[in-house]
C-alpha cells in the first residue's frame, strides 16, 4: 500500500507501472500555420449564437502594426493540439516599456467571443485556455510553454507604450499526436459523402486525443479515464492500430488500483503516474471489458495473463454490491457514471453493466482455459440476469425500471439490451417502444449515444442506427464541428452539465466512435 496525492490508500504494482512507462509513445509533430484572420459575430441562428466571418488571409497580418487595446483572431482552419510560437518585433521608437500581450484559445467561437470573466460554472475556470505574457526585450520569439487545444487564437495587445507598436511574423502551432496518420486504414470507397465526412471528423477527434495516453479531451480533462479509453480503443482497432497505447493504459490502470483493489475511474501521468481517488462502479468494471476487447483485437496472451487477476478482481468486487435479491444496491451519491443526464437513476444500468462485464470476463477466462473461474462466472451471469428479469423488468410497462421510484430511462433499456437480458426479438420491440413513446428519461452525452447505436447495430436495426448517427453526429457537423464534442443536445445547443458551455470540451474521446460504427458495420 502507498498513499496517493489526496492521502487515500492505493495499491501499486511497480512492475506494471514501469512497464507502462516503457510504452510511452513518441509524438509526431507537424507545423501548422493560421489560415485566416476572422471576426466572431453574434447570430442567433448560429450554433451557440456565434458565427465566424473571414476578414483576410493570414499573410496580410504581417504587414500590420498593433498598439494598446488592439486585437485580432486567427483561424487555423481545423482543430489543433499543440504548442504555439510567435515572432514579435517593435515598430517605431526603441521599445521603452515591456510588451503586455494576452492569448486566448478556443476550440469553438464562443471561447474567443464570450469573456471568461463571466464564467460561473462548477468546474475550475483554470480550464479556460488563456495566457498573459510580458516581454521585456524585443524582437522576441515567444514559445508558449503550455499545450493548447484550439482552432481559434485571439491575440490582445494589453500595452506597448506611446512610442512603439508591434508587428508579428511566423505564427505557427507545432501540432502533436501519438497517432501515426500513415497507419490509418483508408476508408473503402462508396460510402455516402456525409458519412465519409463523419468518419473523417471522428478520426480527427481520436487523433487529437491520442497523446502519451488516450486523453479524454486535449482541452479538458487531459487525462486517462477508463470509460473514454474503452471507446477510443474500439475506434483505434479500426483506424490507427496503436495497440501499445491501449496496452499502456491497461497497465497503468492495472498497476495502480484503489485500497480494495478497485480500478480507479481516471489517472494522471505527471509528475509520475498516479491514480485519482474517483471511484465509479461502471468504470471499474470496464477494465474487464476493455481488456477483453483488447485481447480480441490483438490476441496478446501475455498481456491477458498479466492483467487477468485485476480483471477478475473487478468482477468479484462488483458482485459484493449485490443485495439478497442479486440486484445492485442503489446509492444517491456519484457512485456510478452512466451518463450526465440530470436525475438519471443508475441502478438498472449498473446491473446491466455488471452482467455485460461478467460475460466479457467469461471470454477471458475461457481464453486462459480457467474452467473453475469460467463456471463461477457463468453461474453469476445466470443469477444476475434472472434477478434483472424478475425485479427490474416491469411487464405492464414493457420497460426495465430503476431505483426506488422505478424510473424508466433510455440508459437502463440500452444497457439491458447490450447485456443481452432478453433475446433479439424482445430487444427490437423494446427499442421500437422507446422510439415510439419518448416518455423515458432521455440520454445526454455522445457516450450514451454510442451505446444506443451499438444496441441498434447489434440487434439488426442498422437503418435506424444510421438515422440516429445522422441526427446526432450529423447535427454536430451541421453546427460546424471540426472534431466531435463532449456534449451535444440538438434541442438545447448551449447544454452543459457544468453550468456553462465555455468549459465543455469540443474534441472529446467518447464522441469519436462514428468511425468505429462506419468501419465495423457499414463497409
Ligand atoms: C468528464 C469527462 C470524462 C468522463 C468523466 C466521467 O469529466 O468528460 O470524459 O469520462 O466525466
Amino acid at each position: 500500500m502507498s498513499m496517493n496525492v489526496s492521502g487515500g490508500e492505493v495499491r501499486i504494482n511497480q512492475q506494471m507501472v514501469d512497464y507502462a512507462e516503457q510504452l510511452i509513445p513518441a509524438l509526431y509533430q507537424e507545423k501548422v500555420y493560421p489560415k485566416h484572420q476572422i471576426e466572431v459575430i453574434q447570430d442567433e441562428r448560429a450554433f451557440q449564437g456565434w458565427k465566424t466571418n473571414v476578414l483576410e488571409g493570414f499573410d496580410s497580418l504581417q504587414e500590420k502594426t498593433f498598439g494598446k487595446g488592439d486585437s485580432f483572431i486567427l483561424d487555423f482552419g481545423d482543430h489543433q493540439v499543440g504548442y504555439v510560437s510567435i515572432s514579435i518585433k517593435s515598430v517605431g521608437s526603441p521599445p521603452d516599456a515591456p510588451l503586455g500581450i494576452k492569448f486566448i484559445f478556443g476550440e469553438m467561437p464562443c471561447e474567443v467571443a464570450e469573456p471568461f470573466e463571466a464564467y460561473n460554472g462548477w468546474l475550475s475556470s483554470s480550464w479556460l485556455q488563456e495566457e498573459t505574457r510580458y516581454v521585456d526585450v524585443l524582437p522576441a520569439e515567444l514559445h508558449l510553454p503550455r499545450r493548447y487545444s484550439f482552432r481559434y487564437m485571439k491575440v490582445i495587445i494589453l500595452d506597448t507604450s506611446r512610442k512603439y507598436t508591434v508587428a508579428f511574423s511566423d505564427i505557427h502551432c507545432t501540432a502533436v499526436t501519438s497517432a501515426d496518420v500513415n497507419r490509418l486504414t483508408p476508408l473503402p470507397e462508396g460510402l455516402p459523402e456525409d458519412l465519409q465526412r463523419m468518419d473523417r471528423i471522428s478520426v480527427r477527434t481520436l487523433q487529437n486525443c491520442m497523446q502519451t495516453v488516450f486523453e479524454d479531451g486535449p482541452k479538458r480533462d487531459r487525462r486517462l479515464w477508463i470509460g473514454d479509453l474503452r471507446l477510443q480503443a474500439l475506434a483505434n482497432y479500426y483506424t490507427f492500430h496503436h495497440h501499445d497505447l491501449v496496452k499502456r493504459g491497461l497497465y497503468l490502470f492495472g498497476g495502480m488500483t484503489l485500497n480494495e483493489g478497485q480500478v480507479g475511474a481516471c489517472l494522471f501521468e505527471k509528475p509520475s503516474p498516479h491514480v485519482d481517488d474517483t471511484l465509479l462502479y461502471d468504470y471499474s468494471l470496464f477494465f474487464t471489458a476493455t481488456l477483453s476487447d483488447y485481447y480480441e483485437a490483438t490476441q496478446d496472451m501475455e498481456t491477458l495473463r498479466a492483467l487477468w487477476p485485476v480483471a477478475w478482481e473487478q468482477l468479484m468486487i462488483a458482485l459484493r454490491r449485490l443485495d439478497e435479491r442479486h440486484i445492485v444496491r442503489d446509492d444517491p451519491s456519484w457512485w456510478c457514471f452512466i451518463d450526465w443526464q440530470e436525475g438519471l437513476n443508475k441502478q438498472a444500468s449498473a446491473q446491466a453493466i455488471l452482467l455485460y462485464s461478467l460475460k466479457k470476463g467469461i471470454r477471458l477466462a475461457q481464453a486462459l482455459q480457467l474452467s473453475m473461474e469460467t463456471e463461477l462466472l457463468e453461474s453469476q451471469v445466470q443469477s444476475v440476469a434472472e434477478a434483472a428479469r424478475k425485479h427490474l423488468w416491469d411487464s405492464s410497462k414493457g420497460y426495465f425500471v430503476s431505483g426506488e421510484d422505478a424510473q424508466v430511462s433510455w440508459a437502463s433499456q440500452i444497457w439491458m439490451i447490450l447485456a443481452g437480458v432478453w433475446d433479439q426479438t424482445e430487444n427490437v420491440k423494446l427499442l421500437e417502444r422507446l422510439f415510439a413513446d419518448r416518455t423515458a428519461v432521455s440520454l445526454s452525452t455522445p457516450y450514451m449515444y454510442h451505446h444506443l447505436i451499438e444496441a441498434l447495430m447489434e440487434n439488426g436495426m442498422k437503418d435506424k442506427a444510421i438515422e440516429q448517427m445522422r441526427y446526432f453526429w450529423g447535427g454536430m457537423m451541421e453546427d460546424g464541428a471540426d472534431c466531435f464534442w463532449e456534449l451535444y443536445n440538438p434541442e438545447d445547443k448551449s447544454f452543459s452539465p457544468y453550468g456553462s458551455n465555455l468549459i465543455n470540451s469540443y474534441c472529446h474521446a467518447w464522441s469519436c466512435t462514428p468511425t468505429y460504427f462506419i468501419r465495423k458495420y457499414m463497409v
